[in-house]
C-alpha cells in the first residue's frame, strides 16, 4: 500500500494549521510559532502539493509595507525552490478586535468598509502567487443575541459585501472566484450561512452567482448534526464544491479540527469514495490543529497522517467497489435501479397511472443493505474476504 503523499494528489494544508501554537481558551501556547519558509519546506519534503494562508499568516497585521514586501519576497523564494503552490488564500477577518462583532456584517459601517479593502488587499497578493480560490470563513458574522442583529439586514449586508468584492475581481479582470467556508457556531453563539445549504441558497442571490462556491469543512457541517457526505453530494449537485477542508470531528461538540479521518472514520471513507467517483480535481486542503500535546515532531506526523489516511482510505473505497461481493450485494439492493430515471423517454405523468401495482408486495421487498453495509466496514477495517 503506497501511502507516500505526492504533489499529484493535490495535498495542500494552511499556514495556519501546522503554525498553531496550540493556545486555546484554557492555556497558553505549547509550542513555538513557525516561519512560513520552514512550513513550506517541511510540508514539501513529505509530498505536499501546496500551501495556503491568511493575510496576517504571512504578512503580521500591522506591518509595514517595507516588512510586508519581505515576508513576501521570502515566501516567494521558497515556493520557487520547493515547487510548492498557492492555490487557495483568505482573509483573516476574526482576530484583531474591531471584528469583534464581524466584518461584512458588523453593525458598524466603517468596520465593514475596512474589511472589504482588507479582503481587496490579499485579493490581490493571492492573484500574484496563483490561486484561483478565495475562501471566505465568516467567523465572526453572527450574534449571540437576536436582539443585536436583523438577520435578515445581516444578509443584504453580507450580499452587498460579496457582490462589492466581485465586481473587485471582474473589474482588475482578475482569475479568482469565491468559495464561502459554513460553520454553525463558534467563535459567534450563531454564525450566518452556518451549512453548506444556507450558503447555496445564499449564492443564489449574489449579482454574479457564477463566482461564488462553497468550501465546506468537514467538521462544521459535522458540528450541525449533519451527514458531510450528503452535504458535499449537494455542492456537487449544484457545480459549487470550489474547494474543500478536510479534518475530523467527533459530532456536535466545539470545533476539534482533528487530523483527517481521526473523528468519524466511517464518514471519511465516503467521503473519499464521493469525492474519487465524481472525479474532484480540486485541492485536498487540510484544515486541522496538531493536538495542543504535541511537540514539534508531533506536529508534523500529524501533517503526515491526513496525507497517508486520505491514501489508505482511497485505496479501500476503490477495492470496496471492485469486490464481487460489494458488485453483487449492490445489485441486490437494487442502488443501479436509483440512477434509472423514474420517466422512461416520452412518457409523462399521463402514464404513471398502474392499477396492478401491489404496495404489499412492493412493501415487503428487503433492500439488502445491511450485508452491504457490513462489507464496507470490513473493507474499511481490512477484513481479508
Ligand atoms: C476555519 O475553519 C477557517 C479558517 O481557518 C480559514 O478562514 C478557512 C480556510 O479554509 N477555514
Ligand atoms: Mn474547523
Ligand atoms: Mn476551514
Amino acid at each position: 500500500m503506497a501511502l507516500e503523499a505526492k504533489p499529484s494528489d493535490k495535498f495542500t494544508f494552511g499556514l495556519w494549521t501546522v503554525g498553531w501554537q496550540a493556545r486555546d481558551p484554557f492555556g497558553d501556547a505549547t509550542r513555538a510559532a513557525l516561519d512560513p519558509v520552514r512550513t513550506v519546506n517541511e510540508l514539501a519534503s513529505r509530498g505536499a502539493y501546496g500551501v495556503t494562508f491568511h493575510d496576517d499568516d504571512l504578512i503580521p497585521f500591522g506591518s509595514s509595507d517595507a516588512d510586508r514586501a519581505q515576508h513576501i519576497a521570502k515566501f516567494k523564494k521558497a515556493l520557487a525552490d520547493t515547487g510548492m503552490k498557492v492555490p487557495m488564500a483568505t482573509t483573516n477577518l476574526f482576530t484583531h478586535p474591531v471584528f469583534k462583532d464581524g466584518a461584512l456584517t458588523s453593525n458598524d459601517r466603517d468596520i465593514r468598509r475596512y474589511a472589504l479593502t482588507k479582503v481587496m488587499r490579499n485579493i490581490e497578493l493571492a492573484v500574484d502567487l496563483g490561486a484561483e480560490i478565495y475562501v471566505c470563513w465568516g467567523g465572526r458574522e453572527g450574534a449571540e443575541s437576536d436582539a443585536a442583529k436583523d438577520a435578515y439586514v445581516a444578509l443584504e449586508r453580507y450580499r452587498e459585501g460579496f457582490n462589492i468584492l466581485s465586481q473587485f475581481v471582474l473589474d482588475n479582470g482578475y482569475n479568482i472566484k469565491f468559495a464561502i467556508e459554513p460553520k454553525p457556531n463558534e467563535p459567534r453563539g450563531d454564525i450566518f450561512l452556518p451549512t453548506i445549504g444556507h450558503a447555496i441558497a445564499f449564492i443564489d442571490s449574489l449579482d454574479h452567482p457564477e463566482l461564488v462556491g462553497v468550501n465546506p469543512e468537514v467538521g462544521h457541517e459535522q458540528m450541525a448534526g449533519l451527514n458531510f457526505v450528503h452535504g458535499i453530494a449537494q455542492a456537487l449537485f449544484h457545480k459549487k464544491l470550489f474547494h474543500i477542508d478536510l479534518n475530523g470531528q467527533h459530532g456536535p461538540k466545539y470545533d476539534q479540527d482533528l487530523v483527517f479521518g481521526h473523528g468519524d472514520l466511517k464518514s471519511a471513507f465516503f467521503l473519499v469514495d464521493l469525492l474519487e467517483r465524481y472525479k474532484y480535481d480540486g485541492p485536498k486542503h487540510f484544515d486541522y490543529k496538531p493536538a495542543r500535546t504535541e511537540d514539534d515532531k508531533g506536529v508534523w506526523a500529524s501533517a503526515s497522517a491526513n496525507m497517508r489516511t486520505y491514501l489508505a482510505l482511497k485505496e479501500r473505497a476503490i477495492a470496496f467497489r471492485n469486490d464481487p461481493r460489494v458488485i453483487a450485494a449492490m445489485k441486490e439492493s437494487r442502488i443501479d435501479q436509483l440512477a434509472v430515471p423514474t420517466l422512461a423517454a416520452g412518457e409523462s405523468w399521463k402514464d404513471l397511472a398502474n392499477p396492478s401495482f401491489d404496495v404489499d408486495t412492493a412493501g415487503e421487498r428487503g433492500m439488502g443493505y445491511e450485508a452491504l453495509d457490513q462489507l464496507a466496514i470490513e473493507h474499511l477495517m481490512g477484513v481479508k474476504a
